[in-house]
């Protein structure tokens, strides 16, 4: 196995063979403020849990910092600073580099000392997307940038993002009766962009919590390439998506039984898919997107018609890209390519 360098130290993180094998140890405990439900914290609970307690975490502005540091109280029990809402890639770049300058000049000890840095959707897929990027071209420095996504600027109560999705219902798109519809943009394909932009990036993964394992091994893997690397979470969000908490690790299984977001890590530029995802590309018949949309308030204002449009969409990122899910680039048939050659 490859394996992450610190000065003269190593490090590689066995993945977990099975639930039972999960260390008990929590870095991230009670003293949050996050609602009933909300699975960005459970990502958060899981990311440090894999990582272990060499871990420093940087976290961009929203929900994930704003609840989990109420004054005097938090629930980190690994270092933990704040950064500023799109610079989750500096702050990771940052750290990772004056941690291997100290290192180097014996300052500290040589030793593994993960840097994760989370981003929300607006902090990471809108505004820091630039300092995301220019981190994922240093290869020399290791870190791992975790953008978690509940498709919203949800802190400032829902305002819509780059990553929200079609037609959704947000205090920046609410339905009315002039426009059913306010927002018409599709979702940024934004794991799809990072990995296919960025050749010195060794690893990318999409991850859900509802398959917590895999989701602790993913990170456990990024931890142990080492250089820069990006996982994007679809975490569902009781009160941005508006259904019953009870309901956020049924969605987030639906999600992906539905192709709406598929689980995959590409590594080395070798693209592996996982879970039910794997079964999707395999011939797997999806269920409708209906039966996710419905379950969520923000799209209770869908007619068949948006419906249709939206199962068409989703669709075409299985039968019509290149690589099912991961890029959007065209199939070409045969007849097509022949005439590109010319
Ligand atoms: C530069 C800047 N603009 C606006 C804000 C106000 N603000 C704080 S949190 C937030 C929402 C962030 O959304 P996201 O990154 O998706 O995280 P979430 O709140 O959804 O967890 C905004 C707009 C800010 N802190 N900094
Ligand atoms: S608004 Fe959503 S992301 Fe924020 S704390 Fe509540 S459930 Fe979590
Ligand atoms: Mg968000």
């Amino acid at each position: 196995m490859a394996e992450t360098t610190f000065g003269n130290a190593t490090q590689v993180l066995e993945p977990f063979r099975g639930i039972k094998k999960v260390t008990l140890e929590e870095y991230f405990t009670s003293g949050h403020r996050t609602c009933q439900g909300c699975e960005s914290a459970l990502v958060m609970k899981l990311m440090v849990k894999a990582a272990g307690p060499r871990t420093i975490v940087l976290g961009s502005t929203g929900c994930m910092y704003v609840a989990n540091t109420t004054y005097y109280t938090t629930p980190w029990v690994v270092p933990w600073m704040h950064t500023q809402l799109g610079s989750s890639g500096s702050a990771a770049l940052g750290t990772a580099a004056g941690l291997k300058a100290l290192m180097r000049k014996g300052k500290m000890k040589a030793e593994p000392i993960n840097v994760i840095a989370f981003c929300g959707d607006g902090g990471g897929a809108d505004m820091g997307l630039g300092a995301i990027s220019a981190t994922l071209t240093h290869k020399e420095y290791n870190s791992l940038i975790l953008l978690y996504d509940n498709e919203s600027y949800a802190n400032t109560d829902i305002q819509l993002s780059g990553l929200t999705p079609y037609g959704a219902h947000t205090t920046f798109s609410p339905p009315g009766k002039v426009h059913r519809l306010i927002h018409k943009r599709w979702k940024k394909n934004v794991a799809g962009l990072m990995a296919a932009g960025h050749p010195e990036c060794r690893y990318v993964a999409t991850v859900c919590a509802s398959y917590a394992v895999e989701m602790m091994n993913k990170v456990r893997r990024a931890l142990t390439i080492g250089g820069p690397t990006f996982i994007h979470s679809l975490d569902p969000c009781p009160k941005g998506w508006d259904y019953d908490p009870m309901l956020s690790h049924e969605l987030g299984e639906l999600a992906i039984e539905t192709g709406i977001f598929p689980l995959y890590e590409v590594e080395d530029g070798v693209v592996k898919y996982y879970g039910k995802t794997k079964a999707i590309v395999e011939g797997r018949p999806r269920k409708p997107v209906r039966e996710y949309l419905l379950k969520q308030g923000r799209f209770a204002h869908f007619t068949e018609e948006d419906l249709a449009y939206f199962q068409e969409k989703v669709d075409q990122q299985w039968d019509q890209w290149e690589i099912p899910g991961v890029v959007p680039f065209r199939k070409l048939d045969a007849a097509q390519a022949a005439l590109n050659v010319k």
